[in-house]
């Protein structure tokens, strides 16, 4: 029989302070999850009555889940600040001496919320830099110290990196997180592209005869098949798993993307990167971008090595 392992178990081979960390997200994605879990019997469905900082109409589930994930994390001691995607401005703590910020979106894949599919949390964790708050905040991806997501699914399941691979843990019936899977890789190049094709008229040229070069077949001989859930967390999800690419191009509407940098593109792509994927905007690697606000926006490109290359290329030939 093998043995079971805790989520904090795992990270505290790593550094104790992020164990405290992860172990606030578990804890406020436990409390999620049961939300959600019971949502349709409790009043917690539909929309909340406000608009965030993005413009974008608040769910009950938006705000419950943000709330919770400010109440967890401002209770452990190495968490100095959070910033969230519901929140114009950092939330910080009167933790002395605390090491790192959390950048999250607490709950991802909003159109997804009441009609009861996969919607997720996303976060990352940054380490505070000599005090500055705001200069510690907009660091590069690659200076992450840690990134996950939490897919409330059929199972929730917890995937997480501290920049030694990547691990999923399964929330169990007493309420732990129970490693599941303890070192996973993205397949080379896989079955699956995943994307909103109702906006492809209004995507660059060099998107267009990509997806066609997909569709055809002139990938290493491969024609794809396509899966579009619309809640990020999930379709990273499966993509992480079966390989295959995940585009949210510029579109008209978005010419800058859709996606944020600092709460939904580093993660996945610190992840991607962990388990031998990739993530570009196009032309550059999302990982090396600098972040110059902190509700930025960004085109993603994240998926299996092969096809996130091609479509760099692509993107690079048509400049
Ligand atoms: P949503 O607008 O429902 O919150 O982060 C935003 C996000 O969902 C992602 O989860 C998802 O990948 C994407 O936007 C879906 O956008 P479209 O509806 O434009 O396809």
């Amino acid at each position: 029989m093998t043995t079971k392992v805790a989520l904090e178990q795992h990270v505290a081979a790593g550094s104790p302070e992020l164990r405290e960390v992860f172990g606030g997200v578990a804890a406020a994605a436990r409390e999620i999850a049961k939300q959600i879990r019971l949502a349709g019997l409790s009043d917690a469905l539909g929309a909340y009555g406000a608009v965030n900082v993005q413009g974008e109409q608040q769910q009950k589930l938006d705000v419950f889940a943000n709330d919770v994930m400010i109440k967890w994390l401002g209770q452990v001691a190495s968490v100095a600040a959070c910033v969230s995607e519901e929140d114009e401005a950092p939330v910080v703590f009167a933790n002395a001496g605390a090491k790192y910020i959390v950048i999250f979106d607490p709950l991802d894949g909003s159109s997804n919320i009441d009609v009861n599919v996969n919607v997720g949390t996303i976060f990352s964790v940054q380490e505070l830099q000599g005090g500055d708050l705001n200069a510690s905040i907009l660091q590069q991806g690659t200076k992450q110290a840690a990134a996950g997501y939490v897919v409330y699914g059929p199972s929730t399941v917890m995937v997480m990196t501290t920049g030694t691979g990547v691990a999923a843990f399964t929330l169990d019936d007493s309420g732990e997180f129970i490693r599941s899977n303890d070192a996973m890789q993205m397949p080379e190049q896989g079955p699956y592209y995943s994307t909103n094709e109702a906006n492809a008229a209004s995507w660059p040229a060099a998107y267009r005869e990509y997806l066609a070069m997909l569709l055809r077949g002139d990938l290493n001989g491969k024609t794809y098949s396509s899966r579009y859930i619309g809640s990020l967390v999930a379709d990273f999800h499966r993509t992480l798993l079966k390989g295959g690419v995940f585009l949210y191009p510029p579109t008209d509407k978005a010419p800058k993307g859709k996606l944020r940098l600092l709460y939904e593109a580093n993660p996945l792509a610190m992840l991607a990167e962990q388990a031998n994927g990739a993530a570009v905007n196009g032309p550059e690697r999302i990982l090396e971008l600098q972040p110059e606000q902190i509700h930025q926006r960004t085109a993603l490109i994240v998926g299996s090595k092969r096809e996130v290359e091609a479509l760099q290329k692509a993107v690079l030939e048509a400049r």
